[in-house]
């Protein structure tokens, strides 16, 4: 008989996090690709796993300023420079094929280095600098073998509410693994605390705390733990992620009032239109970068070493973590406290090593 989860509220949660979702979201996005197979044809960038993330050296260049690429358009980009006011600028064709993301350090020409369209701004982007971090998730095929989300961030916090969407801990690891792999820090945000009575401890948190890991609850509506976070916040760049209606917005027009970040009405589990539509770089004026993102509804590890979850993972021996396919989470003889974080592992494990399902479709 299979053994009931005793996360009362995460059971449909973890059902978010079952291979059918990842499947079914597979296809839709891979439909969706088809669609644009066409547009992203045209573009320069490179979908070749390792050219994507190669970077062009900079060194002809280092005598040029130095800025921060806050938002790519399709023709350009805004820069924010040292004192972080902001400017258009476009992109050099000596920067064919590089994928630039939100965070990246730049080096521009304040006059175009070779002919360029008229009505573009000025100002031109002709070197990245090396990435310190670099966030990025499994794409769904091998057009784009990876999503970049943003670079140079220090921290993740992974933001999730205590209701509407449910608690889901199987997201969290999947977060804590992409923040290892990108050199990133990682905390936990639980919003929407006032959803919960104080009496519930949230128990579904229960295997990460045992970690170690740290977990802040907060709500944006009580104002409850904003102090604390924008204290963390000082002089770091600090992405939020999550599943669409977490709060995410509604936490940085609280830590940034000034933001004024549009808001939206939750959707079931988060399937539904987000809010957010892309990465927005939100610097504080008393220190600090926050990123928005838009709500995730998977987040692929595809492609990600398996050697990371020895440390997502520590209270396993190393020959679960190196094999953990053959262990039964339901197995009384494990003694498993929480058999769902066995489920997790072998989760993250197996899809580490998938193919992309549509490899060479667009070759
Ligand atoms: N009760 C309560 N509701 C909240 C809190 N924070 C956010 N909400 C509500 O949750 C809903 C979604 O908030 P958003 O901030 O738009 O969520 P998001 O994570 O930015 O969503 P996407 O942009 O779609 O990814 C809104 O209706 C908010 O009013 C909170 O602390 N308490
Ligand atoms: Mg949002």
């Amino acid at each position: 008989m299979s053994r009931p989860f005793r996360l009362g509220q995460s059971r449909a949660a973890d059902e978010m996090d079952s291979p059918e979702t990842y499947a079914r979201e597979g296809r839709a996005q891979s439909k969706r690709r088809q669609q644009s197979a066409e547009r992203l044809l045209t573009e320069n960038e490179s979908h070749d796993s390792d050219t994507l993330l190669r970077l062009p050296d900079p060194a002809p260049w280092m005598h040029l300023e130095e800025a921060t690429l806050v938002q790519r358009h399709s023709q350009c980009v805004d820069l924010e420079l040292k004192d972080r006011s902001q400017i258009p600028a476009t992109l050099s064709g000596k920067l064919k094929g590089v994928k630039l993301v939100v965070g990246d350090r730049v080096r521009y020409s304040p006059v175009p280095l070779e002919p360029t369209d008229p009505s573009l701004p000025g100002v031109q982007v002709v070197a990245v600098m090396p990435r310190r971090t670099l966030l990025k998730r499994g794409g769904i095929d091998d057009r784009e073998p990876w999503q970049l989300i943003c670079a140079n961030a220090d921290e993740i916090w992974a933001c999730a509410a205590v209701v509407d969407p449910p608690l889901r801990p199987g997201l969290l690891e999947r977060v804590q693994t992409l923040a290892l792999a990108a050199g990133m820090g990682f905390r936990i945000v639980v919003t929407k605390r006032d959803r919960a009575s104080r009496k519930d401890t949230l128990p579904e948190l229960d295997p990460l705390r045992e970690q170690g890991l740290s977990i802040l609850e907060t709500s944006a509506l009580k104002g409850q733990g904003i102090e604390a976070l924008r204290e963390l916040l000082l002089d770091r760049v600090v992405v939020l992620l999550g599943h669409s209606g977490v709060g995410k917005s509604t936490l940085i027009n609280a830590l940034l009032p000034k933001a004024g970040l549009k808001i939206g009405a939750i959707s079931r589990y988060g399937t539904g239109r987000q809010t957010t539509t892309s990465a927005i770089w939100l610097p504080c004026p008393t220190g600090g970068t926050l990123i928005d993102t838009p709500g995730i509804r998977t987040l692929s590890v595809r492609g990600l070493e398996r050697s990371l979850l020895g440390t997502i993972f520590p209270e396993f021996p190393s020959e679960w973590i190196e094999d953990p396919m053959a262990l039964d989470p339901e197995d009384e003889d494990l003694g498993l406290d929480y058999p769902e974080r066995l489920q997790s592992l072998q989760r993250l494990w197996q899809e580490m090593e998938e193919r992309n399902p549509n490899q060479n479709v667009f070759r």
